[in-house]
């Protein structure tokens, strides 16, 4: 299979997504315009979502637990997203993870590029993915790092901008460490209601994911003179396990449902939850990883906070029992996470297909290697 990243053309490597010079330009390079039948559509309606009351969930109040069990269990059988309040998380951890990707964003490009993304890797700075993919290019900056929930590496966001930052950056460490902390903490709650809703047992997947080693990525949309032209983030589905994100106030998330685009508005005081391709694939294909994006607009930046929980590396990815039977064949086979992070990163460009086409490629991997 061709990578992705030998796509790259040579007139690539002079193209420069930085905003602050763009935003001079009255036209965008045409590596950023999409296809037509890409293109963001003019209205769209409102994804109708439900609002899970987490804390309920987790305080043992029966009522709660039955209620978000079926409202979950109904979202994730039909597009895998819903919403969580009452999650528990301190407001103003929050307003500073929003407030130092501000800072970090607000640098000037030589800056930000001495965290620089490597060719291959999924941690670092993107200003777009430039040196990636030659056409439909997505109009943001990115700035991604791992998290791990093992006791050992319980400083692993702090070093990391400490080591490629430097000094004056220890307190981003520091915020972004405790950041990632409360996130692993709030999946692994919604690992224990998704377990309930699956008639899985409630530890089960709260089991699986202790030790999780997972990514972060602060994502910024700078905002464009064309957005009917371009997006902030083309269509895809998450790879990894569950996805929390925090959006600002400005809006831009769509997600694909019934054959059309559908908005999820912003919410300060909820995260949007959504399944990804890992959880796909361990709840044996019931609940769904879903297709979506986001648009940019030209006035005003957009903000959003991703955390990815993925598996522990070691992990293998399987389906519970209870979860295979006659009826419900396996769909998908075991799989390590780290495989089906090299697969998105060198071999293909993550979009509605990519598990089916993961499966195939490790199975043709396989059979070689026999
Ligand atoms: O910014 C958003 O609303 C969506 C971001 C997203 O889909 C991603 O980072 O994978």
């Amino acid at each position: 299979m061709p990578s992705p990243i030998d796509e790259r053309k040579d007139e690539q490597q002079s193209l420069v997504f930085d905003a602050s010079v763009l935003r001079y330009q009255s036209n965008i390079p045409i590596q950023f315009i999409w296809p037509d039948d890409e293109k963001p559509c003019p209205k769209v309606h409102e994804l109708l979502v439900p609002l899970i009351d987490l804390g309920g969930f987790l305080s043992g109040d029966p009522i709660a637990s039955l209620k978000a069990s079926r409202l979950v269990d109904e979202a994730c059988r039909k597009h895998g997203f819903f919403l969580v309040v009452n999650h528990g998380i301190d407001a103003q951890l929050l307003a500073e993870a929003h407030q130092y990707m501000e800072l970090f964003f607000d640098l000037p490009l030589s800056e930000k590029q001495r965290a620089q993304r490597k060719l291959g890797d999924h941690c670092g700075y993107a200003s777009s993915f430039t040196g990636r993919f030659s056409s439909k290019l997505p109009w943001k900056e990115t700035l991604s790092f791992s998290y791990s929930d093992h006791v050992h590496s319980s400083n692993i966001v702090e070093e990391y901008f400490l080591n490629i930052m430097g000094e004056g950056f220890s307190e981003f460490g520091r915020v972004y460490q405790e950041y990632c902390k409360a996130m692993s903490g709030v999946s692994l709650g919604i690992m224990e209601l998704l377990g309930m809703s699956l008639g899985a047992g409630r530890g089960n997947f709260r089991e699986f994911f202790q030790g999780n080693d997972s990514i972060m990525r602060l994502n910024y949309y700078p905002p464009c003179q064309k957005p009917d032209l371009t997006l902030g983030t083309g269509p895809h589905c998450d790879p990894t396990s569950l996805t929390i994100l925090h959006q600002d106030q400005v809006g831009g998330l769509q997600v694909f449902v019934d054959g059309q685009w559908h908005s999820i508005s912003p919410n300060s005081e909820a995260f949007v939850v959504n399944i990804g391709d890992t959880f796909m694939a361990l709840s044996n294909g019931r609940y769904k990883s879903c297709l979506h994006r986001a648009v940019v607009n030209s006035k005003r930046p957009r903000k959003s906070l991703a955390f990815f929980l993925c598996p522990s590396t070691d992990k293998v990815v399987t389906p519970p029992k209870g979860l295979v039977d006659m009826e419900h064949p396996r769909i998908y086979p075991d799989f390590k996470w780290p495989s089906l992070l090299e697969f998105t990163q060198k071999y293909y460009r993550a979009d509605m297909k990519t598990l089916d086409a993961f499966s195939k490629w490790l199975q043709q991997k396989t059979t070689e290697e026999a």
